[in-house]
């Protein structure tokens, strides 16, 4: 009746009315609230439980992704990466027992100590490597224990089929694959994948039951073909290292350049080490000298001073040059030549290598004439190659050049280079005056190369460095029997804190064949050759010869010299 009342009389003015809504209506919150709770344990509160049970199950692991191959130019494989296990361990799952530890440690190989303080100092973690990179033995040896917390992780080992032959070039991976010298760091980004993610269900054991979920696949990197060609690397190697032992030397180099497309075939050091071995012997046999390392060239830079002589107009191949006593006075300097060679041409200053003929040809010109012209061939200038670590060398600007500095340049001394600068600078004599692009992947066709001499001046040195391989130039070592060879000797004195040094020297030979129309260009340098001979026209040149001899005929390079010293020989071995 009373709410009949209400109902009719409205609810606005009566107080009493509107407090009791207000109870009833906290009574039917009340209600609510213990119904959702309810709900919420028998439907949310178990389904949190199970999940926080599957928790411990469930987890997420790294997919390693497949490292790129590296191979040579005909495909042959030259860093591979192979499947390996890891074993690794969940320090908490891992059972207490000292025995059964010791055992495990038996199984990896490794002692018992070793392992116990590697797992007490990550109790943390839930993830420890026991044993990285183990073979297939050991890894089925540990698995065998079923010990509780220990399990195999896939990984990817990288292997160096050529070993030693080709490590400066190719580098080497750390554990983890990531780059770290020569090829594989340079090009690492392409070599490498990016690892995937997977999500996975474990027992309570914690040994992988089944595999949940792929979050995210692992991406493999990509295969690199670099230039270098197996065979002609092998070549170089085993001559360079031969040359190297027999005279004692400290160190060398040898680069051999398609002389065509600026690839880079073969590139050797010594010393060397092998890249498949865990230490990788002490640092100074790790670096890419050929790429890294400089020296002044010497003699091997009279061919570039030539060439601004005859560019300039003022010289020709024929041009009467005076080098008579033997030394020039410059400023306060004297340039001296091993004799008195009297009254010379251009082309015997390069044949008998006279450094008063090139002094005196390189004051005749303007500074900045000499110094254009090696700026062109790239020197004081990386070769932009993009493998790491490549040094500049030294080219100082013309305008800081005294007399003397332009004198010396002349026949290469006051400035450095790389090994590989040098041969991109004879590439140039070799390709009719275009300096080409230095590449260590292989390349489709050429890609590109700049002009930097006119043709008729790189041909006309190039003639001129036939004579140096000739009778009656330094270079006759380095003749290869059917081929026409055009290069140029140097020995160089090392310089030192008291100076030039009379006791160590640098051998080098700088080349390229067939002359007529060249397909390859090689420069080998060994470094303080300390038993035997030092010229570089008796210790580099021949080391030039073998490695040339073998590349033309492995490449099939038709001979251009059809009356060259190998048919003189056989003829002669016919008439006896
Ligand atoms: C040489 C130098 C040092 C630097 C001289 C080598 C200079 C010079 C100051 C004496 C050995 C030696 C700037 S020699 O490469 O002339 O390759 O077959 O180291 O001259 O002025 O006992 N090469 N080498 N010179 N310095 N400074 C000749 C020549 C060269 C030969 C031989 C004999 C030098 C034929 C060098 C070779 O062409």
């Amino acid at each position: 009746m009373r709410w009949q009342r209400h109902e009719s009389a409205g609810g606005r003015a009566d107080p009493a009315l509107a407090r009791r809504r207000v109870v009833l209506a906290c009574f039917a919150l009340a209600g609510l609230a213990l119904a959702g709770r309810a709900v919420f344990l028998q439907v949310l509160n178990t389904d949190f439980l199970r999940r926080q049970g599957e928790a411990r199950h469930l987890r997420v692991v790294s997919v390693p992704a497949h490292r790129g191959m590296i191979m040579d130019r005909n495909g042959e494989p030259l860093a591979i990466s192979t499947p390996v296990d890891s074993v690794w361990a969940d320090p908490g799952a891992l059972p207490a027992d000292r025995r059964a530890l010791a055992r495990l440690a038996q199984a990896l190989g490794m002692p018992a100590e070793r392992l116990v303080r590697r797992i007490a100092a990550r109790r943390e973690r839930e993830f420890v490597y026991l044993r990285r990179h183990v073979d297939p033995a050991t890894a089925a040896r540990v698995m065998a224990l079923g010990l509780p917390g220990v399990h195999l992780q896939r990984e990817y080992r990288r292997y160096y089929p050529m070993g030693e032959v080709a490590a400066h070039v190719v580098g080497f991976t750390n554990i983890d694959d990531v780059g770290q010298e020569g090829v594989e760091l340079g090009w690492d980004r392409w070599l490498r994948g990016e690892p995937g993610a997977k999500r996975v269900l474990k027992d309570r054991l914690g040994r992988v039951v089944r595999d949940v979920a792929l979050l995210r696949p692992a991406r493999p990197g990509r295969d690199l073909r670099l230039a270098l060609d197996r065979r002609l690397q092998y070549l170089a190697y085993r001559e360079l290292k031969a040359a190297v032992l027999r005279h004692r030397a400290r160190g060398g180099s040898i680069v051999v350049l398609d002389a065509r497309t600026g690839e880079v075939l073969a590139m050797a050091n010594q010393p060397a080490y092998n890249p498949n071995r865990r230490d990788r012997g002490p640092r100074t046999a790790r670096r890419n000298r050929a790429v890294t390392d400089v020296f002044e060239p010497g003699s091997t830079m009279k061919p570039f001073t030539v060439a601004a002589a005859l560019e300039s107009g003022r010289f020709r191949p024929d041009t009467p040059v005076d080098t008579r006593p033997g030394l020039l006075r410059v400023a306060d300097a004297t340039v001296r030549d091993i004799r008195n060679f009297g009254l010379l041409d251009v082309t015997e200053v390069v044949r008998r290598s006279s450094n008063v003929g090139a002094a005196k040809i390189a004051l005749a010109l303007p500074a900045r004439r000499l110094w254009s012209v090696y700026a062109r061939l790239g020197f004081g200038r990386a070769t932009a190659s993009g493998f790491p670590g490549e040094a500049d060398g030294v080219l100082l600007d013309h305008r800081r050049w005294h007399v003397v500095e332009q004198a010396t340049a002349a026949f290469g001394y006051g400035l450095s280079v790389t090994a590989l600068q040098l041969a991109r600078a004879y590439a140039a004599l070799a390709a009719d005056g275009r300096l080409p692009q230095v590449s260590f992947p292989r390349r489709a066709g050429n890609a590109g190369s700049e002009r930097v001499l006119p043709a008729r001046v790189a041909r006309q040195v190039r003639a001129m460095l036939e004579g140096v391989v000739g009778p009656g130039g330094t270079g006759r070592r380095a003749a290869v029997p059917g081929y026409r060879v055009a290069g140029k000797t140097g020995t160089v004195r090392k310089a030192g804190p008291g100076g030039y040094s009379d006791t160590r020297y640098v051998a080098l030979f700088a080349g390229m064949a067939p002359a007529s129309r060249p397909r390859l260009v090689a420069v080998v340098v060994i470094d303080e050759p300390r038993a035997g001979a030092y010229y570089g026209g008796e210790v580099a040149a021949p080391v030039f010869a073998r490695v040339m001899a073998g590349a033309l005929r492995l490449l099939d390079v038709p001979p251009d010299a059809p009356r060259g010293p190998m048919h003189v020989a056989l003829g002669a071995e016919a008439a006896t």
